[in-house]
């Protein structure tokens, strides 16, 4: 199998949720660093538009979002699972729960003045300004928290948090799954980003410890690689045909009355409102597949979860 490229940046807690699943995966990978704010010309060449971070390269295929990348990383490493047969649908459900509702918390508590103030403290003041204007437009059409009432949901959801690992290693029993990763990776943020805003984690000691497990699976080998290198490596290779990508289905479901063929868009639910355009040659019901042609790169791939995702068709086509 072609090498598994991780475009990500340290201080970003979705990447953090893979490199840890990469190394419970005990996986090799290349890492390519990539900007936290745009532009990112080198990344946008690869996913057609698509903005955040992480997203995984293998050959000319593109998987975006961390939630469909578990299930490229399950497909390639099966054992240990991250999704248990016994736990399947609420690890899922609680993943969810814990990449939307939990992270939002968490970040508007994280970011709120003091926070950013300590987050920016060694950067010039360009770049605090820089990287608010950025997120600004990416969270457009958001409701965001207030300071204190991030706070008070924070600290709720720290304690029911420490009410399940209390009870055993990890969320749901002795070994972790997808859901742990989703969970630490917003209080990661909290204990190593902005460490002057950890006080919060006192409260709930069992947290910590859990915290301390989860950190100590590591993050697999990781390589440095960089970003010419992973275009060329696109460039020298073949998209997957769907059902024989790192994906588990290919059937189509047919939800948006657009037949496979089409043009269309897919774009993030909120936060990050740029698509990515291309012709839908799978749309299953786990994800979305786009075939695309960049004269920078020759024909990619770019995969996105239905789930967080709008499928529009392209009006003309
Ligand atoms: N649902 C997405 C969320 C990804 C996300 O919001 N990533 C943040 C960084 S942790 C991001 O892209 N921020 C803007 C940026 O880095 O450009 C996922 O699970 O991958």
């Amino acid at each position: 199998m072609p090498d598994l490229i991780l475009h990500h940046y340290p201080s970003s807690p979705f990447s953090e949720k893979i490199r840890l699943a990469l190394g419970f995966k005990q996986q090799a990978w290349k890492s390519v660093v990539i900007p936290s704010i745009m532009p990112k010309p080198d990344a946008l060449v690869l996913t057609g538009g698509y903005r955040r971070a992480p997203f995984l390269q293998v050959g000319a295929d593109i998987y975006c979002d961390s939630a469909l990348i578990c299930d490229v990383l399950e497909h390639v490493q099966p054992e240990p699972t991250l999704y248990p047969p016994h736990l399947k649908g609420v690890a899922r459900v609680f993943a969810q729960w814990a990449d939307s509702t939990l992270f939002w918390a968490a970040m508007a508590y994280n970011l709120q003045p003091r926070g950013a103030a300590h987050v920016f403290a060694k950067a010039p003041p360009e770049a605090a300004k820089a990287f608010s204007e950025d997120r600004k437009a990416m969270s457009a059409n958001m409701v965001r928290l207030r300071p204190a009432d991030a706070t008070s949901a924070y600290r709720s959801y720290l304690r029911r948090i420490a009410n399940m690992v209390e009870e055993h290693d990890f969320l749901f029993g002795a070994e972790p799954c997808v859901a742990d990763f989703s969970t630490y990776h917003s209080l990661w943020y909290t204990r190593v980003q902005v460490p002057l805003m950890a006080d919060i984690l006192n409260a709930t000691p069992a947290v910590a410890e859990w915290m301390d497990r989860l950190a100590a699976i590591g993050h697999g080998t990781a390589d440095a690689f960089n970003a010419a290198d992973a275009i060329t490596v696109a460039q020298g290779a073949e998209p997957m045909p769907p059902g024989q990508n790192l994906l588990i289905d290919s059937a189509f479901q047919d939800d948006h009355g657009i037949a496979l063929g089409k043009r269309v868009t897919v774009t993030a639910e909120s936060f990050g409102p740029e698509p990515t355009e291309g012709d839908l040659i799978a749309a299953t019901r786990t994800h979305y597949t786009l075939a695309r042609e960049e004269p920078r790169v020759g024909a990619v791939h770019v995969h996105f979860p239905r789930i967080g995702y709008v499928l529009r068709k392209v009006e003309s086509s």
